[in-house]
């Protein structure tokens, strides 16, 4: 059996881990019932500089979508992999959530102070008491630096949301009817899209981002379809 080393970001807001893909990966191994260990994660370490990254058996290994395969290998329990247009649907459902959701909610979270009052006591909570003053106003400037550098923080609150609203009207008309993107069966593409959706949906803040999730029947109870399979009660 691999040994199995998560590094993430802490738990939050009810969920493993405030960082989507932290929790993507976490999920996925919930969900395949993977033996694993999870530590706190310090960003020097991973060849990438982000979270999270895995250690399988003493190897290093960066990026959600490197790490869920090479999980699926070494532990032997690869999810459901759909073929042909499933998997082009679910492939695309995947890049609009990660690429361009995620980026709303990180804007929702960290630019906007109705977000950040959320945020704020969770990062300050992960600092050196000597440093937390002087360091909490540096980690939101190079977070909101990476949001306008990507292009989401150029844009002004009221298209962001738009852009999310277009984002997750498309993403339902994906889903459609189907109990996952990829067909009948839950496959890793889904755990992409469902990590900032579920994040969005189950944390803070309320407000328009939160809004236009809820306002998908389909999409919540998708986000509740997974969340049963993680973390059945
Ligand atoms: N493509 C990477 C993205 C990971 C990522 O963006 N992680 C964020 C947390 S959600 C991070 O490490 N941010 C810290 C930073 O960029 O300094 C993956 O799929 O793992």
């Amino acid at each position: 059996m691999s040994d199995i080393v998560l590094f993430k970001l802490p738990a939050g807001f009810g969920l493993p881990s405030v960082s989507p893909y932290c929790l993507k990966v976490e999920a996925w191994m919930q969900i395949q019932g993977v033996a694993y260990t999870a530590q706190q994660g310090d960003l020097r370490k991973p060849r990438n500089k982000k979270m999270p990254y895995v250690l399988i058996d003493g190897e290093q290994v960066c990026d959600s979508h490197n790490i869920l395969p090479r999980l699926a290998a070494s532990t032997g329990k690869p999810m459901h992999q759909p073929q042909g247009e499933d998997k082009a649907r679910a492939h695309a459902a995947m890049v609009i959530a990660q690429e361009s959701v995620y980026w709303a909610l990180v804007y929702a979270r960290w630019t906007m102070d109705s977000g950040w009052v959320h945020l704020e006591p969770l990062v300050r909570g992960l600092l050196p008491a000597p440093l937390r003053a002087l360091l909490i106003g540096v980690i939101r400037k190079a977070t909101n630096k990476q949001v306008w550098q990507q292009g989401t923080g150029r844009l002004g609150p009221e298209f962001v949301w738009e852009r999310a609203r277009e984002d997750l009207d498309s993403l339902s008309h994906l889903l459609g009817d189907r109990a996952y993107f990829g067909g009948e069966q839950i496959c890793d593409y889904d755990l992409g899209v469902w990590a900032p959706l579920a994040s969005i949906h189950l944390g803070p803040p309320d407000g328009p981002l939160k809004d236009a999730v809820a306002g998908h029947a389909n999409l919540v109870a998708w986000i509740e379809r997974v969340d049963a399979l993680r973390n059945p009660s």
